[in-house]
C-alpha cells in the first residue's frame, strides 16, 4: 500500500512533457494516485491524451478545462464527480500573461494584460477550490504553483509578479476558510525551469545561470523535485500544514 493509494487526484496545466504538471502526475502516479487530467482545450488535447497515455493506459480520464470560463469549470467538476466521485487533491499548475508584459517597465502594463494576467494566474485558483470543495468530501489538498517574483522584485517578471502576489495571498485566505472542511491549501515556489510559460519570460537563460552561481545549492531544480513535494503536500505526511509556501528553489529565496 502506497502513499496515495485509492485516492483521487486533479491535475490541472499539463501542456507538454516540460509542464511542472506533468512532474507531479509522474510523482503522484509512483505514489499510487489515480489521475485526472485537465486541460486547457483542444489545442492541447491529443498532445495530453499522448502523455496520459504513458502514465495511465487502463484509465484515462482527462478532460477539457479553460479557467477562464466559469461554465467549463462546472461542466469540468460535474465530470469528475460522475466518473470518480470524491477527490482527494487538486493541483492548480496554470498560469498566463502576455510575452509583451513580461519585458520592459512595470509602467507599460496594460489594464487588459493585468486583469488577464490576474484571472488566468490568480482568480482561477478561487474558482476550483469552490468546485473542488464540493467533491472533497474526506477533506482534500490543494497545492498550487508560486514563484519568487510575488515576493520581491524579479526582472521582467512584472504583471506575473502582481499576480502570484494576488496567488499567495489567495492560498492564505483559502487556507482559512477551507481548514473547517479538513481541506488544507499550500503553494510551492519553485525555482525557475525551463518549460513552455518560461519560454515568455525574456532572459530566462541570464536567471538559470544566476541560480547555478549563487544559490546554495548552486544547482537549479527540475520538475521531478516540485513533484515530489507536491506528492508530500498531497500525502498524509504533510497533514499539520496549511496556508504555507514551501520553496523547492535549491535555497535561492534565502539570499538577499
Ligand atoms: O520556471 C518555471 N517554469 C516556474 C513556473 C517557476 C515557478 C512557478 N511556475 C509556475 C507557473 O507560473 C505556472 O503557475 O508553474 C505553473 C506551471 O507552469 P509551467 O509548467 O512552467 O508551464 P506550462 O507547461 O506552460 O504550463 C502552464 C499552463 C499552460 O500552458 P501554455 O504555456 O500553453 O499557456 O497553464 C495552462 C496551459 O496549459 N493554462 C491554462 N489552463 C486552463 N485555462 C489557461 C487557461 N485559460 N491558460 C494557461
Amino acid at each position: 500500500n502506497q502513499l496515495l493509494t485509492g485516492k483521487n487526484y486533479v491535475i490541472m496545466g499539463v501542456a507538454n512533457r516540460r509542464s511542472i504538471a506533468w512532474g507531479i502526475a509522474q510523482s503522484l502516479h509512483k505514489a499510487g494516485a489515480n489521475l485526472i487530467f485537465t486541460y486547457q482545450g483542444e489545442r492541447l488535447k491529443s498532445n495530453v491524451e499522448e502523455l496520459v497515455d504513458t502514465l495511465q493506459p487502463e484509465r484515462k480520464v482527462l478532460i477539457p478545462c479553460d479557467v477562464t470560463n466559469d461554465q467549463d469549470i462546472q461542466t469540468a467538476f460535474q465530470q469528475i464527480k460522475e466518473q470518480v466521485g470524491a477527490i482527494h487533491g487538486l493541483a492548480h499548475c496554470i498560469a498566463f500573461a502576455k510575452t509583451e508584459e513580461l519585458e520592459g517597465e512595470m509602467v507599460n502594463t496594460s489594464r487588459e494584460g493585468y486583469h488577464l494576467a490576474q484571472d488566468i494566474s490568480a482568480y482561477s485558483l478561487i474558482a476550483v477550490s469552490k468546485a473542488a470543495k464540493e467533491l472533497m468530501s474526506d477533506g482534500g489538498s490543494i497545492v498550487t504553483l508560486t514563484y519568487l517574483g510575488g515576493e520581491r522584485v524579479v526582472p521582467n517578471y512584472n504583471v506575473m509578479g502582481v499576480a502570484k502576489a494576488a496567488l499567495d495571498a489567495s492560498v492564505k485566505y483559502l487556507s482559512a476558510d477551507l481548514g473547517k472542511y479538513k481541506i488544507r491549501v499550500n503553494a510551492i515556489s519553485a525555482g525557475p525551469i525551463r518549460t513552455l510559460a518560461a519560454r515568455g519570460i525574456s532572459d530566462f537563460n541570464k536567471i538559470l545561470g544566476s541560480i547555478e552561481e549563487k544559490a546554495p545549492l548552486r544547482r537549479t531544480v527540475d520538475q521531478a523535485e516540485v513533484g515530489d513535494t507536491a506528492l508530500f503536500l498531497m500525502s498524509d505526511l504533510s497533514r499539520g500544514i496549511t496556508g504555507e509556501t514551501i520553496h523547492v528553489d535549491a535555497g535561492y529565496h534565502v539570499l538577499g
